[in-house]
């Protein structure tokens, strides 16, 4: 059996969830279903990054401690990601007992290797970042283009790893595997900084006197463990390194780290260096992906554009912010959000095209079929298409193409209701050409069990509903070993099918949740 394991970058629980959180954990989500469904051993696990200043700054603001904090902020994610219906198997703080043991274990292994050092460092660091950054890199204010605040001037005595150690070995690693990097636009950005001579070693810890909310460094009770490497180590801690070997090893290496695009440097270079040093194989890929952004801009506090995903999921369910999120924006780049286009494209998508393709379907068998899926086998062009969808929609789906993948869906789906428009098998019926008309509304049919069964990762709560009416009784998302082949004629003359009412109700625009 295969194996899949997909994770997502961990929220800073500094601020309650938004949709650029949303869109990344739903993206895992869709990838973590559509493997299930192919038969894979699939472990998904998302969660939340606790330590750092960022955070503890917040609890200070909020009146409270830390730990109090973090277990408040933690569950509301937790609470967010279950109402989109995220079917992760763990839910990760950093808080917890085990990753901080893991995360001190693995600092010292390469203290001891004499990957980590002790040195000083004086440079500009950017809180939002929690990095140091380059005084070029800066805008005309001076300030980090990534979150219009001032870096500060920081001189520390800290420990350091040793990456120019680890260049040639990431060149390599990278040339190997042509696909560890995506797209590729991003896997050219890291070659670009891999041959910058001025990335240098990078910086595993604090004073305790500038960070005090972090993992203590083994052994020295003035340093702290600085996040990343705190907050990379979930991956693997996540998964039982090493409190579960067994279960490690199942799933190590990952096969698809999915991030947004501002971190990707971290993910592409520094974790697999630091697993490198760990002697722990790097991921198979690390995907960085665009941003949501609202009127073009990002989405930020001050600018009161950020958009809460639990508000739209109460006012619209979470079908529809899942498939818009993913259907309205290329997963490879930024894509706005927009409320009055996310209705449009909901409402003209899944209540028209699908929503009343299926109704007037089963109608049409209720009225003509006795409710019955007919017997028949016809040998139409559009059966044969539909048979085949599978092969574009996964090479789509292997490549994170989720619009195009949904595109190709939805081009079946319009042609499924212009050939119910052009051969009217009301008509035909009414003419007592009842095979002809029966052949229209199973190749109709099958149309719609395909549509269902590639759509489930997006909308598993539709999906579910439009299986049940075609007269299916089973749970769509483990049918399981979707072998293509298998796939063919599962549609089942003689069932009875249920017309219960429309599948996706119309959206209506209501101006708070937006
Ligand atoms: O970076 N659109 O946490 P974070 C799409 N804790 N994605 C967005 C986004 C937007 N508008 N805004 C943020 C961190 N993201 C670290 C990660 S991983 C070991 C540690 C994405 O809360 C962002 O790119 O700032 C990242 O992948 C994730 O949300 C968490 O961002």
């Amino acid at each position: 059996m295969n194996k899949f394991y997909v994770t997502t970058a961990i929220d800073y629980v500094n601020a309650t969830p938004h949709i650029g959180h949303a869109y990344e954990k739903i993206a895992a989500d869709i990838v973590a279903r559509y493997h299930r469904m192919k038969g894979s051993d699939v472990f998904f696990l998302t969660g939340v990054d606790e330590h750092g200043s960022k955070v503890e700054k917040s609890a200070k603001e909020a009146g409270k401690e830390p730990k109090e904090f973090c277990d408040d902020m933690s569950s509301k994610f937790e609470a967010a990601w279950k109402k989109l219906n995220l079917s992760n198997d763990h839910f990760i703080r950093t808080t917890d007992d085990y990753h901080e043991a893991s995360v001190q274990g693995i600092f010292k292994k390469l203290l001891d290797k004499g990957d980590i050092y002790k040195g000083t460092y004086e440079g500009l660091y950017c809180e939002g970042c929690e990095d140091f950054v380059r005084e070029r890199d800066l805008d005309e204010d001076g300030n980090c283009p990534n979150h219009m605040k001032p870096p500060k001037k920081l001189e520390e005595n800290n420990y350091f790893f040793k990456l120019t150690e680890y260049k040639d070995k990431l060149r390599q690693w990278i040339d190997a595997n042509p696909d560890c990097i995506k797209p590729e636009g991003r896997k050219k950005e890291i070659l670009n900084q891999l041959n910058d001579p001025e990335l240098g070693d990078f910086s595993v810890s604090r004073a305790r006197h500038s960070l005090t909310w972090g993992v203590p460094v083994p052994g020295d009770s003035e340093q702290v463990i600085y996040v990343w490497i705190d907050a990379l180590s979930n991956y693997i801690t996540g998964i039982g390194y090493p409190h579960d070997m067994e279960k490690f090893k199942r799933y190590w290496p990952a096969d698809l780290h999915l991030i947004g695009k501002d971190i990707n440097k971290f993910h592409s270079i520094f974790w697999p260096a630091l697993l490198m040093a760990a002697e722990i194989e790097p991921p198979r890929q690390v995907y960085a992906h665009g941003f949501i952004t609202v009127n073009g801009k990002k989405l930020s506090k001050s600018l009161g554009n950020v958009i809460d995903p639990n508000a739209l999921v109460d006012e619209y369910g979470a079908d529809a912010v899942r498939y818009y999120l993913m259907a309205a924006t290329p997963f490879d780049n930024d894509g706005d959000f927009s409320t009055e286009d996310f209705i449009k494209r909901v409402n003209a998508e899944l209540a028209n095209n699908l929503g009343n393709l299926l109704n007037r379907t089963l109608t049409l068998v209720d009225r003509n079929c006795d409710g019955i899926v007919p017997d028949q086998d016809p040998e139409h062009i559009l059966r044969k298409q539909a048979n085949e969808i599978h092969v574009v929609f996964d090479q789509h789906m292997d490549k994170l193409e989720f619009a195009k993948a949904i595109d190709a869906l939805f081009a079946l789906v319009d042609q499924a209701n212009k050939y119910m428009n052009d051969e009217k098998p009301w008509t035909l019926f009414k003419e007592g050409k009842k095979k002809e008309g029966e052949e229209v509304l199973f190749t109709c049919m099958e149309v719609l069990r395909r549509t269902a069964m590639h759509i489930y990762p997006f909308t598993p709560a539709l999906a579910q509903k439009i299986w049940y009416q075609l007269g299916n009784d089973d749970d769509i998302g483990v049918i399981g070993d979707r072998k293509d082949d298998d796939m063919f004629d599962m549609l089942k003359p003689g069932a009875k099918v249920r017309n219960t009412g429309p599948v996706f109700n119309r959206l209506e625009l209501v101006e708070a949740a937006g």
